[in-house]
């Protein structure tokens, strides 16, 4: 338990897909050999899709997405129960001080690796020496609960909580829960919603509602904290269509009437070599858990395509718009288009013409793939 990254435990493959994002997880914290990372978690991917066990390299090899490497480490996994270079690299001690490091909201490998080099060897040393942005900080601060994945019914609890609000504010308005969740992992990482309206073109007329919503939400104490947004942002848009940052759910509002699956979500998949400061029960042996959340703002029109790309999961959403590429077209979060001007150097002159944007299941049609439901996209 703990362990099993948002897999349905009845997968018949769910112990080697474990092994298997454990693998892509050593490799992300290493930092380098990033396509390792992705080759393992593609491989992960691909055993979802499957109903039966894989147990030798040649079954493994022979499903799309699953390369050698990954194919002789699910048959060594099958055989011994164990991969040695599993156990190598999570013995490593600068990986894992890279783990360490990484796993501070906003904190990447780079960063990582020059404390390193710098000396630091503890999150006290980076408490105490390193220079914080305030997103660092706030990851610093809320380093365990941030690192705790979030279990689904928990997930739906802080959704419903958030559509009560934005309904409040405007009856009107839709609400979806995207990311790992739509794709129908049992726990997610963050919340990720998708706000959009029906008759709303641009999302300059959804920005007021948005505020509007944050500003409830922060003033009764569901929202905690507002994230900066990041620079090298992965939404390819102007600012202001989402918000980033932190919540918790009341307690009232916790799944279960014995409170336990807050004790579950507390079983974090993390390594537990640091202790756990901010857990702390307090009186009534409640504990608030910091979760990370996202607010996404879509203008009707372009619904489907930010459901494609909101739903993920990022292989996905990387194959699938090279595919869009292929085929003389371009796919991303607003829609699909057809030729892209490119000038010297690739460089991209126009934006296309619109083939699609509202519909998920017209944009798949216009790119000739069959339909793939949401837990059909993991990798
Ligand atoms: N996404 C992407 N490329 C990235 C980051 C994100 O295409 N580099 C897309 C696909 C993701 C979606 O955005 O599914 C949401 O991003 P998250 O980081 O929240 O990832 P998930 O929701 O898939 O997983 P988690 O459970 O870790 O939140
Ligand atoms: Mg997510
Ligand atoms: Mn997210």
């Amino acid at each position: 338990q703990g362990g099993l990254k948002g897999v349905e435990s009845e997968n018949p493959n769910a112990e080697t897909i474990n092994f298997l994002l454990e693998m892509a997880d050593e490799y992300e914290k290493k930092g380098d050999e990033r396509f390792r990372r992705d080759a393992f978690r593609k491989a992960a991917g691909a055993l979802k899709q499957q109903s039966v066990k894989i147990l030798t390299f040649a079954e493994a090899i022979a499903i799309d997405n699953i390369g050698k490497s990954s194919a002789e480490k699910i048959e060594e996994f099958a055989r011994t129960g164990r991969v040695k270079k599993l156990q190598n690299l999570q013995n490593d001690p600068m990986v894992k001080l890279q783990g360490l490091f990484t796993k501070i909201y906003g904190v990447g490998p780079s960063l990582a690796d020059r404390w390193i080099r710098q000396g630091y060897r503890t999150l006290d040393d980076i408490r105490e020496k390193a220079h914080l942005t305030a997103n660092q900080q706030i990851g610093l601060d809320h380093y365990d609960e941030l690192n705790t994945r979030i279990p689904r019914k928990e997930v739906e609890a802080l959704g419903a909580h958030v559509v009560r609000a934005a309904r409040a504010i405007d009856r009107d308005v839709q609400l979806i829960i995207g990311g790992s969740y739509r794709r129908g992992a049992d726990s997610s990482g963050d919340i990720d919603i998708i706000i959009t309206r029906q008759g709303m073109s641009s999302t300059g007329q959804l920005i007021d509602f948005l505020d509007e919503l944050v500003l409830k939400l922060t003033n009764e104490g569901f929202l905690t904290v507002a994230l900066a947004a990041h620079r090298k942002s992965h939404v390819d848009d102007t600012d202001g269509n989402k918000w980033q940052g932190c919540c918790v759910l009341p307690k009232d509002e916790y799944p279960g009437d014995d409170g336990s699956e807050v004790d579950d979500a507390n079983t974090s998949d993390n390594d537990g070599s640091h202790e756990r400061p901010n857990n702390k029960s307090n009186k009534d042996g409640w504990r608030p858990i910091w979760r990370r959340i996202d607010l996404l703002l879509v203008p009707a029109s372009q619904l489907g395509a930010a459901l494609i790309y909101f739903t993920g999961n990022d292989i996905f959403n990387r194959s699938i718009r090279l595919l869009a590429q292929k085929k003389g077209m371009r796919l991303n979060q607003r829609g699909l288009y057809r030729d892209v001007l490119r000038g010297k150097g690739n460089v991209k002159i126009a934006e296309g013409e619109l083939i699609e944007g509202e519909y998920e299941r017209k944009i798949f049609r216009h790119l000739g793939v069959h339909w793939r439901e949401p837990h059909e996209r993991w990798c």
